[in-house]
């Protein structure tokens, strides 16, 4: 049990059922004159709330520290990605009739990569994000943005200018922020009347059940469900009214919420869903230690019996995800030669934790590699369509969730 407070309901205790060990910040990538100095490291400790069903991890890193010094994701680095979000785009224009008239808003703008697909059709955007590299980029793309971080205050001196929002757009961003609540409450101050939010994030079921354990991190203060999720809009008078699922980022959910209750089938079918599957109590998630314990025992004996027979392996994708993996199961230079990631922004630096190197995907060719560790593999199809010379060659991949398994 942990005296911890849940961050959306203020229960406590609420019961902790996964522990990571301490690890470096996932996105904490090093140069090379940084490797000989000391790394921060934090528990990464995950808890159940029993009473709102939450999932979130027990440590509270500041995030001045996870989001603005030293920030290197940058959306616009996957096609998949690209193409989901014009698609949400082209769907929020059609269905909510949006033109030079209305406003629509995101937090965790990132570079512009959604809030463009608007902004290019004469639909006035404004971008939030704290991560100044990346508004910059924004800025340049088009898109007005703040560098700040969103929460109640900041909604209330957007409305102080005018400002309501016809559309609300959170994806991938609320589970970032230590201030849940005050997050949710300046959504309901910046909503219009008739607007609607429409918030994205991975989705705690796909991770339990397909082994995701290296999606938790630090920056991922809260792992939603629907519950969670019905139970938080709830308490700043929003209504859930539908749910959809997708497969970007290994399984995630996407709930539209509004002022006015207008509850569809399809958030219906979801929260009856989790009920039945044991999601709202804490058995579905007592477990997964065992199975994450699993996959580490799996992946360590499948890389070390590659090594033994002397094969090369390397890694594909410096992604958060990618350093808790790699330092909770101990994959470092004796396992992996390197690292490659098309982000310009992370070639040249080093995974926190293990130091493997990063370079640019071109590396695999000029090297001789035989294995390829997916750890951005949740693009594993379009990583693997861009290696065709590698596959010819013979190389292969290892996938390493939700178990390591190779594929040509
Ligand atoms: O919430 C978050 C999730 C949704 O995205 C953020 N906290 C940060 C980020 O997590 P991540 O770093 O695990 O995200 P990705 O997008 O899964 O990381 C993929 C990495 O792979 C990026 O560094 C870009 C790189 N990449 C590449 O080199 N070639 C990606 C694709 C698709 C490629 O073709």
């Amino acid at each position: 049990m942990s005296e911890t407070a849940c961050r959306s309901c203020g229960h406590a205790p609420i019961r902790q059922f996964l522990s990571l060990g301490e690890t470096p910040l996932a996105d904490a990538l090093l140069r090379e004159e940084g490797l000989g100095a000391p790394e921060a490291r934090f528990p990464l400790e995950v808890a159940f709330c029993p009473e709102c069903a939450l999932v979130q991890i027990l440590e509270e890193v500041p995030p001045q520290q996870l989001f603005v010094d030293n920030y290197l994701y940058f959306s616009s680095f996957s096609d998949e990605l690209l193409r989901h979000t014009k698609e949400n785009a082209d769907r929020l224009i059609a269905e909510r009739g949006l033109d030079e008239s209305s406003l629509v808003i995101e937090v965790g703008s990132n570079d512009g990569y959604m809030l463009r697909n608007f902004a290019e059709r004469g639909i006035p955007v404004l971008g939030i994000d704290p991560a100044p590299d990346q508004a910059k980029a924004a800025e340049e793309a088009g898109v007005p943005t703040l560098a700040e971080f969103f929460d109640a205050d900041l909604a209330r001196r957007l409305v102080a200018e005018g400002k309501k929002a016809d559309v609300f757009i959170a994806n991938n961003v609320m589970a970032h922020t230590p201030t849940l609540n005050s997050f949710v409450e300046g959504i309901s101050i910046l909503l219009a009347d008739d607007g609607v939010t429409s918030i994205e994030n991975p989705s705690v079921r796909d991770l339990i059940e397909h082994g995701e354990f290296d999606t938790i991190y630090h920056e991922h203060f809260c792992y939603f469900s629907c519950t969670a999720i019905d139970n938080l809009m709830r308490r700043h008078g929003l209504s859930l009214n539908a749910v959809d699922h997708f497969p970007l980022h290994g399984g995630s959910l996407r709930w539209t919420c509004g002022q006015s209750e207008r509850v569809e089938d399809s958030a219906r079918q979801h929260l009856a869903a989790e009920r039945e599957a044991g999601m709202t109590e804490f058995g579905f998630y007592a477990e997964f230690g065992q199975r994450v314990e699993q996959i580490k025992s799996e992946l360590l004996e499948l890389l070390r019996g590659l090594r033994a027979d002397g094969k090369r392996i390397a890694a594909y994708g410096a992604a958060a995800k990618g350093s808790t993996l790699v330092n909770y199961v101990g994959i470092d230079g004796e396992l992996i030669d390197f690292v490659v990631d098309r982000n310009t922004h992370k070639q040249g630096l080093y995974m926190p934790g293990v130091h493997l190197p990063i370079r640019d995907p071109g590396a695999l060719l000029e090297e001789d590699v035989d294995y390829l560790l997916l750890l951005a593999w949740n693009f594993r199809d379009e990583i693997v369509a861009q290696q065709d010379a590698f596959r010819e060659r013979g190389g292969r991949f290892i996938v390493p969730v939700p178990r390591p398994e190779v594929i040509a």
